[in-house]
């Protein structure tokens, strides 16, 4: 089997030597593969591309790929095609070229590859792993704070790495995913492509590596665009997601039980009943309504049937008069603080925790998995 290991440099003038002597000499412990090197450089001005020139002398398997200054993202898609295409690459590894990926456990990587995972990330975030005790206080944040927004938010809590760029992954990911994550800069590449490998049912495996920091030269990441595009990227996945998934059967549900309960409101009051009775009744109707269509329709697949209706329409009952309760909660609350005249910002927002109460009670305990 072939193996392509991929270092994007940038300025690396003083990592990249030591970096391949390591790689060179701890890829001799991995049987079964025969190994190249492929320095992915974008034409750096401190002369990265002398360095390695003058070890490839005496390597031939080193090779580099060079091209203009368009970003990590578009190095790696760079990279990782060029493995393929012209190096007939099966199997790719992708390590940051500045010692931060410590060699080492690169063994580790090909052991889970042939032990049956489809694409292996290293991983910061796991027991046994860690990032840098000295980096600043922020870093720290971006990095953790980043992490737990793509892993919650793209909704695969088990993958506990999403940015970093130790991996070892089968050739069909790449090739599956290409035409998708082309167009993805930057460290949004790499989410882009680990969640695409996902979706297309690849099995993960995790290592845990200690991220060292570099000894020499400048990191080359931009923490607000980053943070920025990483944020995009999240949200647009998760809106695609909620727009085929069920949330948007239970926001129809939820508008038409708006509708019955505003419409007897209405009749009931024209026919002189007191407001409050005809809330009282209209809502009670939108909840049979809500739990009809709720149990029928948006989660059909866990429907509850025969004698269960009974207490479960009471908990249903239960979990309304819950998000009424924090619905006008937020307004007191709010108005207390902020005074009056702000209250509709209020029931807005006591509206929007109240659905996030009710989708999360539905979903997870009045509809839970069996
Ligand atoms: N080819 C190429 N490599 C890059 C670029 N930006 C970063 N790298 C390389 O990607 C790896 C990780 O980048 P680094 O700046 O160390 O990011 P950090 O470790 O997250 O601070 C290093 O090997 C860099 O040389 C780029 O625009 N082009
Ligand atoms: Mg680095």
């Amino acid at each position: 089997m072939k193996a392509v290991i991929i270092l994007p440099t940038y300025n690396e003038r003083e990592n990249i030597k030591a970096m391949l002597t390591k790689l060179v000499s701890v890829t001799r412990l991995i049987k079964g593969y025969t190994f190249t090197y492929l320095v992915v450089d974008d034409t750096s001005p401190d002369g990265t591309q002398d360095v390695v020139k003058d070890f490839a002398k005496s390597n031939p398997n080193v090779k580099i790929l060079s091209g203009q200054k368009e970003g990590l993202g578009k190095a790696l898609l760079r990279g990782m095609t060029y493995a393929i295409d012209t190096l007939k690459a099966d199997v790719i590894a992708q390590m940051d070229a500045d010692l931060s990926h410590d060699p080492d456990r690169l063994p580790e990587f090909f052991k889970k590859i042939s032990e049956g995972d489809d694409f292996v990330v290293g991983s910061r975030y796991i027991r046994g792993g860690s990032i840098p005790e000295n980096w600043g206080l922020h870093r720290k944040i971006f990095s953790v704070v980043g992490n737990a927004i793509v892993r919650f938010g793209l909704g695969f809590p088990y993958v506990h790495d999403w940015t970093g760029g130790y991996r070892v992954f089968k050739k069909e990911y790449f090739e599956k995913a290409k035409a998708k994550v082309s167009r993805y800069s930057g460290y949004v590449y790499q989410i882009a492509f680990l969640h695409n490998a996902i979706i297309e049912g690849a099995r993960i495996g995790e290592v845990p590596i200690h991220f060292t920091d570099r000894r020499f030269g400048r990191s080359k990441i931009a923490p607000l665009q980053y943070i920025r595009n990483v944020f995009i990227y999240v949200g647009t996945a998760r809106a695609k997601q909620l727009r085929h998934g069920p949330f948007a059967k239970f926001a129809v549900v939820g508008s038409v039980g708006f509708i019955i309960n505003t419409t007897i409101l209405e009749l009931m009051v024209g026919r002189g009943f007191h407001p409050a009775m005809g809330s009282a009744i209209g809502a009670e109707c939108a909840i049979i309504s809500n739990f009809f269509f709720n149990n029928n329709w948006t989660f059909r697949g866990k429907r509850i049937q025969g004698l269960r209706v009974i207490p479960k329409f009471l908990q249903f009952n239960a979990t309304s008069i819950g998000a009424l309760l924090i619905q006008s909660g937020t307004v007191a609350l709010g108005t207390a603080l902020f005074g009056v005249s702000m209250y509709r910002w209020f029931y807005l927002l006591g509206v929007g925790i109240g659905l996030i109460w009710n989708y999360t009670m539905y979903s997870k305990v009045i509809w839970k998995n069996k």
